[in-house]
């Protein structure tokens, strides 16, 4: 049976979303990232945007320009992806009804964001991936090494998982606050293979993942990921949650409100 955390609306409230951007050395990028977001038409939606930079000790004026562009900004030293995720789940205030995780390099539009929480708000599911290959992709946008590497990991992934994942190593997801925050004890990850730890922690977790398509463009920036060496962390990954299982007192916890709200 699918978990449910799905927020129960109420079409009075105003919704409080936090969108997290992971950075480092992203002083190229993030201004468009910030600067597009839908902050008007999210409100007619009854949802507010507020942007949360995590600053990975970056070495360029990264923090400045997130700072001028209105984002609220975080400091994490420790180097990783997944530090600077991990960071930002841990700080989002207690209002929180919605996150969604983005890159800083301007890649992923930002723009696109309303179609994540959408599914979220009209209690369809309780997590969202944004989807390049089901997406608007250019033909520029991603080397042919990461093609066949997310189209290997995707493929493992839904056989082994039995999820409808696309695209398992993108980097656009939404959730609701409660899904986010059962998932977030169990992530340990510090680099790039913490969207496969997610993925495949939340498909172990039973939760309702769907995919909505979304456009990707080739990045603002100098890329910092390595294809062999990540791509070794991330194939590990994969290998130790096959055998992964939540807690068996978290499993009781959360099948105890999943009882509460049906
Ligand atoms: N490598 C790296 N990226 C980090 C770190 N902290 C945060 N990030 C961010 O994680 C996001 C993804 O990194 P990218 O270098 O774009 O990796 P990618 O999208 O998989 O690869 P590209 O196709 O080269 O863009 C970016 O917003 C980075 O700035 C860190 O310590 N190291
Ligand atoms: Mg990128």
């Amino acid at each position: 049976m699918a978990r449910i955390a799905r927020i129960k609306r109420n079409d009075q409230k105003m919704y409080e979303v936090a969108v997290i951007i992971p950075c480092y050395n992203e002083a190229k990028g993030i201004a468009d990232v910030i600067k597009k977001m839908p902050y008007k038409r999210a409100k007619r939606n009854h949802w507010n945007l507020h942007v949360y930079v995590i600053d990975n000790n970056s070495s360029d004026n990264t923090s400045e320009v997130a700072r001028q562009a209105g984002a609220t900004v975080i400091h994490e030293p420790k180097k990783g992806k997944g530090n600077a995720l991990r960071t930002g789940f841990a700080s989002l205030p207690e209002t929180t009804d919605f996150v969604v995780m983005l890159d800083g390099d301007d890649t992923y539009d930002s723009g696109e964001v309303l179609r994540m929480i959408e599914p979220l708000y009209n209690e369809f599911c309780s997590v969202v991936i944004g989807s390049r290959m089901g997406g608007k992709r250019t033909a520029d946008s991603m080397s042919f090494t990461s093609f066949v590497g997310n189209w290997f990991f995707t493929n493992i992934v839904r056989v082994t998982h039995k999820v409808p994942v696309t695209d398992v190593l993108t980097g656009y997801f939404a959730w609701t606050k409660q899904a986010l925050d059962e998932l977030r004890p169990h992530l340990r990850s510090d680099g790039f293979a913490i969207e496969m730890e997610m993925i495949t922690k939340m498909a172990r977790m039973k939760y309702d993942i769907y995919s909505v398509p979304i456009s990707y463009t080739p990045r603002a920036g100098e890329s910092n990921l390595n294809p062999i060496s990540d791509g070794a962390r991330i194939l590990r990954m994969f290998a130790s949650t096959l055998q992964w299982r939540p807690s068996g007192r978290q499993q009781a916890r959360s099948e105890s409100r999943n009882a509460e709200q049906a």
